[in-house]
């Protein structure tokens, strides 16, 4: 009888060491992971630093820094302006803009109505059912009491709360970067994205690279001094020789004003990522509108 004990007990010491391993290592492994989550905080907030200076630039050199490896930061700087702001649209009667967008993404006439409705509602203040939307009765029926908001949309994310839009977004990958909440303004003309400009102003793939080329100024790059400043819609379009549909379409849903800045300072550290997304007003440093980190 003897033997047997002695043996399991030298196998349950054995199972015992490596288990004490085991967890000392991933104890090791979890403190260095934590050093390395804040290193990569700090560096995203270094980038960020540079990034919220109005003299950096897209293109400038200070906006990369390491490698993704090692350590260091990669920041992005896009423009707010670009982005459809659902508030403002839906307050200015945008019911073409959503309609359009919608259908671009595949969903019929149907679909792209409700959804536009149920937005409506969602955002407006009453309690009066569009014609295919969705005020308190239909969240009710849907288990969701309290719903809709009844006022302006906070953060884009609020949009996957909104009966019949939701199903649609959740099809649509990437649909968070076409939307803001921050800036209020037709499209700019300036910072305007190939999606929007195929889509609302139905302009061809040459007419929006033609664009592009011109928009960007000599350095190629978007957001730069040497970019080109449109003075109206109108000369924009007689410059790409749009007229009927894309003329109205420019007109309608693009302007040459507006200007906030998105930084996107990602920072590394030994295979972890930190990224903060700041929304700042351009012209006006100190200020920020929206800070947000992953
Ligand atoms: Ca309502
Ligand atoms: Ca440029």
């Amino acid at each position: 009888m003897a033997l047997p004990i002695v043996l399991w007990c030298l196998a349950f010491m054995a199972g015992l060491v490596v288990l004490t391993a085991g967890i000392v290592n991933s104890w090791i492994e979890n403190e260095s992971r934590a050093e390395r989550k804040f290193i990569a905080r700090q560096m995203a907030l270094s980038g960020l630093a540079f990034g919220l200076n109005p003299e950096i630039k897209p293109g400038n050199p200070l906006l990369q820094k390491g490698s993704k490896e090692t350590e260091g930061f990669d920041v992005r700087i896009a423009n707010e302006a670009s982005r459809i702001n659902p508030n403002f649209w839906i307050q200015q009667g945008g019911r073409p803009l959503f309609l359009k967008l919608f259908a671009s993404w595949g969903a019929d006439l149907k679909q792209s109505e409700t959804a536009t409705d149920s937005l409506q509602d969602w955002i407006d203040p009453d309690d009066l059912l569009s014609l295919n939307g969705a005020e308190r009765g239909e969240y009710e029926r849907a288990g969701r009491p309290g719903y809709p908001a009844n006022r302006p949309i906070k953060h884009i994310r609020e949009m996957e709360a909104v009966l019949n839009l939701a199903p649609l977004l959740a099809a649509k990958e990437g649909w968070q970067e076409l939307f803001t909440v921050w800036y209020s303004g037709k499209i700019s003309i300036q910072h305007a994205s190939e999606q929007t400009l195929s889509t609302l102003a139905e302009l061809t793939p040459i007419q929006i690279e033609t664009l592009f080329e011109v928009r960007n100024g000599l350095d190629g790059i978007q957001g730069t001094e040497d970019d080109e400043q449109f003075e109206s819609i109108e000369a924009v379009a007689a410059f790409l020789g749009a007229g009927g549909r894309q003329l109205a379409g420019l007109l309608q849903f693009f302007d040459t004003s507006g200007d906030i800045r998105r930084i996107e300072s990602t920072g590394f550290c030994g295979g972890i990522q930190h990224r903060i997304i700041v929304v700042a007003p351009s012209g006006a440093p100190g200020q920020i509108m929206s800070w947000e980190e992953k």
